[in-house]
């Protein structure tokens, strides 16, 4: 049977769980096809939606395989979950992506869980935008949770893990990847740390040096339990699996939990607007005949040039 193309009826297929219409309305409001718009306004609304946990790290520090393991120890208790895997540098990891889908096939023809890839191909206003938009419809599926993976350590990064309302920050042995974290500020982003590889050498003293970091950052209402695991053989993920449930109850005793939903909304607002300038200004492959082409010439400074997209500039 073929899906429908309107929305409504996408969206009601969407919200009734059927997975082939998901898999359909990702991919128009990822590539903001026609009737992007209605899609995502039938899917949002004021129900908090299904928890979100993000997994960042570096390249190749286990993420996937982590995301696999909690994946299967979630699934033991019936949870239906959905997996973005966010890769903003897809010309260097688009392999691995492929890579993902190859692992979470053990999950394939499993109905309680769905996956899903975004990478940054032609993302006009940048592939935050887009997951942020592509977990808006995710959210309304009727999943019990969510898990994004993203790669890197960078600020960007930061930006996709505040799209969570618990972020796992993976780190491999070795202390510079703890300073490199704080750098990042993924210290202030992480709400539980994960030093994976533990069965390689340094696990322990790239522990130490997260405690020390969290020790001089001061008081904090909740301080991140740094844990070991070794995905490969799944060791460590039931505490990694109890740490996050603790952290949920913590956001939701805490009021926490309700500020971070509502950050996350004004921050869509903030994307939404970026990307609908973005495509008035036409888009970032702009030949240099446009309004991009004159400020790159100097004949409009950049400040004009941003007022004029504006309504009256
Ligand atoms: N020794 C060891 N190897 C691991 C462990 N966890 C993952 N690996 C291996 O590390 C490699 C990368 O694992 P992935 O799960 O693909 O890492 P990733 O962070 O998702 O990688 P990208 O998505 O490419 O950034 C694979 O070969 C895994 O088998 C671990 O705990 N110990
Ligand atoms: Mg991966």
């Amino acid at each position: 049977m073929s899906l429908p193309t309107d929305p409504s009826t996408l969206a009601g297929l969407v919200v009734s769980g059927d997975r082939r219409a998901l898999a359909r309305a990702l991919s128009i409001v990822e590539d903001r096809r026609p009737g992007d718009r209605e899609l995502l306004t039938l899917c949002s609304g004021p129900a908090p939606g299904p928890p979100i946990v993000g997994i960042s790290g570096a390249p190749g520090a286990g993420k996937s395989t982590l995301t696999d393991r909690l994946v299967a120890e979630r699934r033991r208790s019936g949870a239906s979950i959905a997996v973005l895997a966010v890769d903003p540098a897809s010309p260097f990891t688009g392999g691995a992506i492929l890579g993902d889908r190859i692992r979470m096939q053990e999950h394939a023809g499993d109905p309680g869980v769905f996956i899903r890839s975004a990478s940054s191909r032609g993302h006009l206003g940048g592939l935050t935008a887009a997951a942020g938009r592509m977990l808006a419809v995710i959210g309304a599926a009727g999943f019990d949770e969510v898990i994004v993976e993203t790669v890197g350590v960078g600020q960007s990064e930061v930006e996709v893990v505040d799209a969570a309302d618990t972020t796992v920050v993976v780190l491999t042995p070795g202390w510079g990847d703890a300073v490199q974290a704080n750098k990042a500020g993924l210290l202030e982003a992480a709400d539980v740390f994960v030093v994976n590889k533990a069965d390689r050498a340094g696990a322990d003293e790239t522990v130490r040096h997260l405690h020390q970091m969290l020790d001089l950052g001061g008081e904090r209402r909740w301080r991140p339990p740094i844990l070991s695991t070794v995905a490969t053989t799944g060791g460590g993920i039931d505490e990694l699996s109890e740490a996050v449930a603790r952290h949920r109850r913590y956001l939701a005793d805490s009021g926490e939990g309700e500020d971070r939903r509502r950050l996350r909304r004004r921050r869509q607002v903030h994307l939404a607007l970026h990307e609908a300038l973005v495509s008035r200004l036409g888009g970032e492959t702009d030949t240099g005949d446009g309004l991009l082409g004159a400020v790159e010439r100097g004949e409009i400074d950049p400040w004009t040039a941003a007022a004029r997209l504006l309504p009256g500039g």
